[in-house]
């Protein structure tokens, strides 16, 4: 110590008295070069869970290796290491990374980052692969990115921190080196923590994928079937709203920043609260039950006159009320508390899912498991009830209870706690401010007041007389219902207006509230050109 202490007072620079350090500094600076590279590729598989496996720098970079060798090398690699030659592709993928990131610290300078280019290079050959997978796009080079920008920090730090350990052992303390420890320990838990969690994430995603896969939909009796959709109900106008929504196209609100991805062997409903029987039901349990299939319309509260936040989809689900037979409910319950496994909770009256109409915990969707978005395995639909007092997705616990005790989510958050929905009429033909030609135009749409049904729609122009439209054939008071209308259209600016009557000769009303607290009202009115 005394000596190189001396040698540095000497004024010798840079070769002669880090001789004796240079090797301790030189491990710790590749050490640095590895560890960034770990953070790199940790970080960029926690990244990629949302994106799918192939944006994994790792992966997409492993597979497009097998894809891209000749088939030479892939014969010699299977001769060489038979069923292990994937686990020799990831060891040595992992060992060349290694030696590259190596190099990358030995050579990082403060001023001369040298190595950041070399984590670039290996960040760019990522996305390449990334970005080149089958069906990938520019977004999958994401998580390759990110991990990038991490790692770079990663290695920035730690160089720093190992080149001060050189100076810093010349004045005799030994605190950089214990920093340098530190923080490498800290770089690899990021590394090896984000690692294993991505790997985790994405092993029970596709776990729950694969489960998707395999369901097979219940089988429903002839008798408990939906009805085909009549041509009659469905105007056929282009532009006009099909009558069946597509599983893609349906509307989707729900408060998940991540959609809960359960398998059916993790699904199970408990059912208890004011109940004479506690059960909870396995997947078994539920799908032993007797199915029943119906067409059902829901509708989001948040829906403005003239929204898009409705969608009409067959169902097969399991009826609750049977359910809640079985369990025996107390007299004095008044509300089905529902929660989804994230926590999301829904208020239903008890008795409205129990005076007949088809309220379901649905498992299938337009012939389909429900889509992960939609909920699967199994979630509520109830007819004439907006989705947050009644559609809980990824439902798994059932609390009977009353309205006096317990607070669901959104009505803790000012919404109402009943919400029927109210009579809407929507015009999807002309499209907004369309320009449309003199003469007959077909002006079309759809109207809704699910569990009471559609009676009439009527139209009128820049504020005249109403008229009649002609409705679509009625499928089923649960669904809404298509209309047209001709116009005689003379040139000029044109306002448009509907109003819909319900089957309890009820007026849609013309008063404008906004969907808080329990949904919109108002007419809807649109502008249309006619040249
Ligand atoms: N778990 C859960 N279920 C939920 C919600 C939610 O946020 N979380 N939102 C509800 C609301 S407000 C509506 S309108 C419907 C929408 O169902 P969809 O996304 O299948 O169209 O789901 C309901 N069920
Ligand atoms: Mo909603």
């Amino acid at each position: 110590m005394t000596t190189n202490e001396e040698s540095t007072h000497a004024g010798d620079s840079e070769t002669g008295n880090r001789r004796p350090h240079a090797r301790p500094v030189l491990a710790a600076r590749a050490l640095a070069g590895i560890l960034a590279a770990a953070v790199t590729l940790g970080v960029g598989e926690l990244v990629a869970v949302p994106f799918g496996s192939s944006a994994s720098p790792f992966f997409a970079v492993g597979s497009t290796t097998v894809d891209r060798s000749p088939s030479w090398a892939r014969e010699i690699a299977i001769t060489a290491f038979g069923t292990n030659d994937k686990a020799a592709l990831f060891i040595g993928m992992s060992i060349l990374i290694a030696v590259f990131a190596a190099l990358a610290g030995v050579v990082e300078r403060p001023g001369r980052p040298y190595g950041s280019l070399v984590l670039v290079g290996l960040g760019l050959v990522g996305v390449y692969a990334a970005t080149t997978r089958p069906g990938a796009t520019v977004v999958d080079a994401v998580p390759t990115i990110v991990g990038v920008a991490a790692g770079l920090a990663t290695l920035t730090i730690l160089t720093r921190c190992a080149l001060g350990i050189d100076h810093a052992t010349h004045a005799g303390s030994g605190i950089p080196r214990r920093r340098f420890l530190v923080l490498a320990g800290a770089a690899a838990a990021v590394a090896v923590s984000a690692g294993v969690a991505g790997r985790h994430l994405a092993g029970s995603i596709a776990g729950a994928v694969r489960n998707r896969m395999a369901f097979v939909a219940p089988l429903v009796k002839t008798a408990d079937r939906a009805p085909a959709v009549a041509p009659g109900s469905e105007i056929a106008v282009p532009g006009a709203t099909p009558f069946i929504t597509g599983n893609n196209t349906f509307y989707r609100i729900d408060t998940a920043l991540q959609v809960p991805m359960l398998t059916t062997d993790d699904w199970a409903l408990r059912i208890h609260g004011m109940v004479d029987r506690e059960i909870t039901l396995s997947w078994d349990d539920l799908t032993a039950r007797t199915p029943v299939e119906r067409t059902i319309t829901l509708t989001c509260v948040s829906n403005e006159v003239g929204g898009s936040l409705a969608g009409t989809a067959t169902w097969i689900g399991y009826p609750i009320k049977d359910l809640l037979d079985e369990v025996g409910i107390s007299p004095d319950a008044d509300m089905l508390l529902s929660t989804s496994v994230d926590g999301f909770t829904v208020g239903t009256p008890t008795a409205l899912v129990r005076d007949g109409r088809d309220a379901l915990l649905a498992v299938a969707m337009n012939g389909e498991p429900l889509p992960f978005e939609h909920g699967y395995p199994v979630r509520q639909v109830v007819p004439g009830l907006y989705g947050f007092v009644s559609a809980t997705k990824w439902v798994v616990d059932w609390e009977v209870t009353r309205f006096d005790r317990a607070q669901a989510y959104w009505t803790r958050r000012g919404w109402a706690e009943q919400a029927p929905i109210k009579t809407a009429s929507r015009i999807d033909v002309p499209a907004p401010f369309a320009r449309v030609t003199a003469g007959e135009v077909l002006v079309a749409g759809t109207a809704w007041a699910q569990h009471r049904g559609i009676a009439r729609v009527e139209v009128r122009v820049d504020g005249g007389p109403w008229d009649d439209a002609t409705l679509a054939e009625e499928y089923s008071v649960d669904t809404w219902r298509q209309w047209h209308w001709r116009w005689q259209a003379v040139p000029g600016t044109h306002t448009l207006q509907i109003r819909a009557t319900d089957r309890g000769g009820e007026v849609q009303t013309e008063l404008r509230v906004e969907p808080i607290p329990d949904g919109a009202s108002g007419w809807h009115t649109r502008s249309i050109t006619v040249v």
